[in-house]
């Protein structure tokens, strides 16, 4: 028996490019092999529960436009209802994970003892549609962020208090994301961060939440949490500054609190566009360090410049973020999570299901995309051209030299560089032909 919220709406199935069909997959085909992987292993497509299931229809002139049966969201009956709803979805879309906070999942009664065991109440439910669906949990996390206690921060908190009930919080999260076989946890840091350095103490913030990511890892390693821990770069908003302000600003972090090892990078696309970067940049840092996790495949509105979290609707961009994916060996233990939402407007349950359906189907031609160009292997050929001088014997022992003696060759070999056209538009052009 469903819920009726769909309509009975069937599981959307590939219908192939010439399909007219807007609740079919154009593109998507999960058991199309791409590079001697299915489809679906490559991108690992999560609905995140929150824009899905949680999210109201607000912003920031008006409150809800939205009716749905599990609203208000206050009471455990219907955060039951909601989950069996969400469960419907994943359905039919066919999609192999889901993505969590807690608050998204949970009624919120206040205290902190009341939210945890109706955490555990509503995860021990959830856990149970699992063992009949083939969705998995890409990751869970904590919404340390909406509540009012968060104002200041959570770990970076000038109240120890809340630094405590943060840490509480996040055990909580990690217990539950480890019960319902979780691939990943994550961290993003909206609060971590500040308005004014008039009231903060930057340097003993960031101690803190340092501190406080190595008492994760020490516990992901006391419960035997398999899945990779993962923090989320994004300049501001809501903070005004965020400490975890883009990959290479997340990286130097990790570094210093000695977390190298230990923690990888969830990248935003939104967010690599709010940090001035392109989202092919922030995958290209992370995979240079190591360090891709996993990502969230959202855009913004280019014009408003903020984090509209939209569903991508965009092949050139995609095919170039999964190119660097490809390159660096594929998302691992990551996926790609829909951290996405309706626009206001969007009413219908059918609206739900067609901005996914749009959103894989815009990854898959992506990827398909990127696939083809590293099999054609131009971009790679034009790379190696570009850097061939440095395969020289001189080149190579420059690295391992020092500044007297690379001034003595240069002078006594009368070296006197020719500059190279780089070929931008070229190269341009070229990925054109694929996307
Ligand atoms: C907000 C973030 C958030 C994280 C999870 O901008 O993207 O949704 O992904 O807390
Ligand atoms: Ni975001
Ligand atoms: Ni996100």
């Amino acid at each position: 028996m469903t819920t009726g919220f769909f309509d009975d709406i069937a599981p959307i199935v590939f219908e192939g490019a010439d399909s007219a069909n807007p609740l079919a997959f154009h593109h998507y085909n999960p058991h199309e092999m791409i590079m001697g992987q299915r489809m679906e292993d490559h991108l690992r497509f999560a609905v995140a529960y929150w824009h899905s299931f949680a999210w109201e229809g607000g912003d920031p002139f008006g409150g809800q436009t939205f009716e749905r049966p599990w609203y208000p969201q206050d009471d455990m009956g219907r955060a039951k209802q909601k989950a069996d709803v969400a469960f419907e979805l994943f359905d039919i879309l066919n999609v192999p994970y889901f993505c969590w906070h807690d608050a998204d999942l949970r009624p919120e009664q206040g205290s902190f003892a009341e939210n945890l065991s109706t955490l555990e109440e509503i995860t021990d439910y959830i856990g149970q549609k699992m063992e009949n669906s083939k969705t998995g949990l890409l990751w869970g996390t904590a919404n340390m962020f909406s509540h009012r206690r968060w104002m200041a921060g959570a770990s970076t908190n000038p109240d120890p208090d809340v630094f405590a009930f943060a840490a509480a919080t996040v055990k909580g999260c990690m217990d539950a994301t480890h019960k319902l076989g979780g691939q990943n946890y994550v961290l993003w840091g909206g609060r971590e961060g500040y308005e004014t350095l008039l009231n903060t103490d930057l340097g003993q913030e960031l101690d803190h939440m340092g501190r406080f990511l190595n008492m994760v890892v020490d516990y992901k390693h006391k419960i035997g949490f398999k899945g990779t821990i993962l923090v989320e770069p994004k300049p501001q908003e809501p903070s005004k500054h965020q400490y975890d302000f883009d990959a290479a600003t997340c990286i130097g972090f990790l570094r210093k609190y000695g977390l190298e090892n230990e923690v990888k990078l969830n990248l935003e696309q939104g967010h690599a566009i709010l940090a001035g970067h392109s989202f092919e940049h922030e995958i290209a840092v992370a995979a240079a360090e190591g360090m891709l996790g996993s990502i969230d495949m959202n855009r913004n509105d280019y014009q408003s410049g903020w984090d509209t979290d939209q569903f991508p609707n965009n092949v050139p961009e995609v095919a170039l973020a999964y190119y660097h994916i490809l390159k660096a060996g594929g998302l691992g233990t990551g996926g790609t999570n829909f951290d996405a939402k309706l626009r206001r407007q969007s009413l219908d349950a059918q609206d739900l299901i067609a901005a996914h359906v749009g959103g894989m189907d815009i990854c898959a031609r992506g990827l398909k995309a990127a696939a083809a160009m590293i099999a054609d292997g131009g971009l790679e050929t034009a790379l190696k051209d570009r850097y061939a001088g440095w395969t020289s014997a001189d080149a190579q022992a420059m690295l391992n030299s020092d500044l007297d003696s690379i001034q003595a060759r240069v002078l006594a070999q009368g070296i006197n560089p020719a500059p190279r056209s780089g070929r931008q538009e070229i190269l341009e052009n070229y990925v054109s032909r694929f996307v």
